[in-house]
């Protein structure tokens, strides 16, 4: 497999794809829900979602795609190559805020990642990382991470998870969010795994992702020595949704031992 071939075609795709996005706001965009009322999907993730399949098919027939708007393949194991795309990661930035919101992209061979992309369209940044080569922003190499204690991280947390709630024990994560310098909350996992990678914060949880959130950012994250599990401490499911962590090392050991207690 030529990956440098297939990491410069991803990139001008995803490239292309920004700038359709980019140019959407001076069209008519739907909103419709999804599983609820909070869950968006517009037509421009449907439209970016086709582009991209429409030329994957074409130039790598026997490539798959998981996407989330679920134009793809019905991928029901991580053999060969698989494209894990979320056409829009943060489709209520989207809609709401025209900005951080991010394509989202991994290419896996036989489940591991290969290709890692996560595209900031409005401020045409793009996170990338190939195994073993390591990550880059723009075309800037990202150093390694290195070791943070909780009292000098800022930490990526939904308010969600520090009210009550169905899925967590709030109280440890209440207590997490008193020991650490700061929270923040950006509504696209995607991004939060490039800042994690980046080291803007030092950790980012969540209690429900799907594989096309974190695929490509998995990719980045493992470059730079970030630890990304589920929160049981496993690697997380690519064929279906789990809970996920992204930390710098020793944090992500320090907040899964002393806060998260799953119901
Ligand atoms: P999306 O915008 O592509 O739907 C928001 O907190 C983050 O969680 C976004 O990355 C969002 O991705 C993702 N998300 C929202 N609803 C989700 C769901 N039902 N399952 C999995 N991920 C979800
Ligand atoms: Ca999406």
């Amino acid at each position: 497999m030529n990956w440098g071939m297939i990491d410069k075609y991803a990139k001008s795709l995803i490239k292309e794809a920004g700038h359709i996005i980019r140019n959407s706001f001076f069209r008519t965009i739907d909103v419709d829900t999804k599983a609820d009322a909070n869950d968006l999907v517009t037509n421009i993730d449907r439209d970016i979602e086709r582009f991209f399949i429409s030329r994957i098919q074409r130039d790598f027939p026997e490539h798959k795609v998981l996407g989330e708007e679920g134009f793809g393949d019905d991928v029901q194991s991580l053999d060969g190559v698989i494209w894990l795309l979320d056409p829009i990661d943060g489709t209520m930035n989207f809609v709401h805020q025209k900005r951080n919101f991010a394509i989202s992209l991994g290419i896996y061979l036989d489940g591991i990642g290969m290709l890692g992309y996560i595209y900031d369209v409005m401020n045409d940044e793009l996170y990338h990382a190939e195994k073993g080569e390591g990550a880059y922003f723009n075309d800037e190499k990202l150093p390694m991470l290195e070791i943070t204690p909780l009292s000098e991280a800022i930490i990526g947390v939904n308010a969600s998870w520090v009210a009550p709630n169905r899925r967590i024990e709030n109280g440890p994560i209440a207590d997490m969010v008193h020991k650490c310098r700061g929270t923040r909350s950006y509504g696209s996992a995607a991004m939060e795994l490039a800042y994690v990678s980046s080291g803007r914060i030092d950790a980012y949880l969540s209690l429900r992702l799907s594989p096309w959130d974190i695929a490509g950012g998995m990719v980045i994250a493992e470059e730079v020595g970030a630890i990304a599990t589920n929160l049981e401490g496993e690697k997380p499911d690519l064929l279906g949704q789990d809970t996920f962590i992204v930390a710098r090392p020793g944090l992500h050991s320090e907040i899964l031992r002393n806060h998260i207690k799953l119901k």
